[in-house]
């Protein structure tokens, strides 16, 4: 079938609206109809030719939600109808990964989804008989897009897509690094590093922790008023802290963050959230994503005196298990959405979301089809 879709056919080009032709689901494969989907740096961070497993020609886009309009064989649990948000962390409930219970990171499907494949190792998209790539297995950059059963999670049908489809990454990682990573409990002290798309999400994971004080860190002072509405108690602009912001943050909190959270994918700031922990017991949550060829460092000693340095994939949300319940705290009032979705566009205007999200201007921008 024809699918209009947002192209990346090269690292640092705008994307380009095409008709793209999509196979339909083979066996275990669903077909989704995407009605909205949001921009999260990551689907920046690939377009730009930062990522080292970025592939071109490809549809991006990886939060998104739509309806169910076919299902291939051996599909057992989906049916057309059904309302859905696709998932970059799927969840196999079969894996060694999924088996463990200790990880979100089912590896089921791992290997073809990074090199832009479906599992049985082919594209389901062309562009004039040119295969196109997928990415992160969910590539919701398209009004159609082919998707696994199991990295599909079902969700209520009374929940709007133009809002839930934020669920698909930014609401989830950002609210699962803080209660499934982190595990802040109430009293806790917590430092935000970047107050984006991902950071108020922790900002609001943290109030529902019951956190005493929220710091958000951002060198944009924008962030402030909206931060402030979320949860933050405290702002700290980088740019207008004499001296160096480590002991600044040390001091404001007596002796260091319970947990802090890196939520720009800049290695100087991870180094800067890890020092500023608490000695003995602090712990350094990395949620951003870096570029091809950074790598992280620390003094030891930083680790010997009781910091803990760990990562967050999604939250370390289980997606077909936890993001349906997420989409329930959503209806009820129990987190709030709305007012981090920005700006909304139709498909065509998905370039100008781009550079919204470099000027500062958005938090989320969501398109609609
Ligand atoms: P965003 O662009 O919406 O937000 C980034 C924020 O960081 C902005 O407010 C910006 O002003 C601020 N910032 C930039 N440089 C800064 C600095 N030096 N000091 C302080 N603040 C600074 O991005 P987002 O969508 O929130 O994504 C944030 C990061 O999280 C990206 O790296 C993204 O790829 C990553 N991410 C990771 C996961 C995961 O599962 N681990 C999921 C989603 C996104
Ligand atoms: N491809 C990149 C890594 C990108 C990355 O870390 N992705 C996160 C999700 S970001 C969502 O906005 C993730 O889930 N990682 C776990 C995984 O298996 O990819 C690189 O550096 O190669
Ligand atoms: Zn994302």
């Amino acid at each position: 079938m024809d699918v209009r879709a947002a192209v990346a056919h090269k690292a640092g080009a705008p994307l380009t609206i095409e008709t793209v032709q999509l196979e339909g689901p083979r066996y275990g494969e669903v077909l989704v109809e995407i009605k909205a989907t949001g921009l999260c740096h990551t689907d920046e961070f690939t377009r730009s030719g930062d990522d080292p497993e970025g592939l071109f020609p490809a549809i991006l886009g990886h939060e998104g939600a739509g309806i169910v309009v076919d299902v291939g064989p051996g599909v057992t649990t989906l049916k057309k109808g059904d309302h859905v948000i696709p998932l970059y962390t799927p969840e196999c409930r079969q894996c060694k990964f999924c088996l463990s219970q200790k990880t979100n990171l089912c590896q089921a499907i791992r290997a073809t989804q990074g090199q832009g494949l479906m599992p049985d190792g082919s594209s389901r998209f062309t562009l004039n008989g040119e295969k196109v790539f997928h990415y992160m297995g969910t590539s919701t950059f398209a009004n159609y897009t082919v998707v696994p059963e199991i990295a599909l999670a079902k969700i209520r049908e009374d929940a709007p897509f133009d809002k839930v489809c934020y669920i698909g990454c930014g609401v989830t990682t950002g609210i699962g690094a803080v209660i499934n990573t982190a595990k802040v409990k109430p009293g806790d002290n917590v430092v935000v590093f970047g107050l984006g798309g991902i950071g108020l999400n922790v900002i609001q994971g943290a109030r529902l922790a019951g956190a005493n004080m929220i710091i958000g860190v951002d060198i944009n002072p924008a962030r402030r008023e909206l931060a402030e509405k979320f949860g933050m108690t405290h702002f700290v602009n980088p740019k207008e802290v004499e001296g160096d912001l480590v002991p600044y943050l040390v001091h404001l909190t007596d002796g260091g963050a319970d947990y802090s959270f890196e939520c720009i994918g800049n290695v100087d700031v991870m180094r800067q959230a890890l020092e500023c922990c608490h000695k003995g017991w602090g712990e350094s949550i990395i949620i951003g994503v870096a570029g091809a060829g950074k790598e992280i460092s620390t003094r030891p000693f930083q680790l010997v005196t009781g910091r803990v340095w760990k990562g967050s994939a999604f939250g370390g949300a289980r997606g077909r298990t936890d993001v349906p319940k997420i989409v329930d705290w959503y209806m009820e009032g129990k987190i709030n959405i709305d007012d981090l979705i920005t700006h909304v566009m139709p498909l065509e205007d998905i370039n100008k979301g781009f550079d919204l999200m470099h000027s500062g201007e958005s938090i989320r921008s969501v398109v609609v089809f």
